[in-house]
């Protein structure tokens, strides 16, 4: 079963924007979450990884696991492995 994604971004950021560009290219649902937009955001990024940095993503496995992947590249590579 796939995770659950949840990509911690805002639109200005170019960081984001590569990941964005990814998510749209291999056709992925991924609910975004904008940090700018929505302080509750922020904080829970902020509480659950120390760093205010956007791109992040969520990574939610069926197991309950949770996993934070902060940087663009390491991202992008993470989504380009997963399973179509
Ligand atoms: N090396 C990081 C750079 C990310 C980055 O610099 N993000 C900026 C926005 S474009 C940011 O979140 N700055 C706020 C901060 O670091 O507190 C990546 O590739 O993801």
């Amino acid at each position: 079963m796939k995770p659950k994604l949840s990509l911690y971004q805002y639109a200005s950021c170019p960081f984001c924007g590569l990941v964005l560009r990814a998510v749209d290219a291999l056709g992925l649902e991924v609910e975004l979450r904008d940090v700018l937009a929505e302080p509750d955001r922020l904080q829970e990024l902020v509480e659950a990884t120390g760093r205010r940095t956007v791109p992040c993503l969520k990574i939610e496995s069926e197991d309950g696991s949770v996993e934070w992947m902060h940087e663009s590249r390491d991202i992008v590579s993470y989504l380009e492995s997963l399973p179509g």
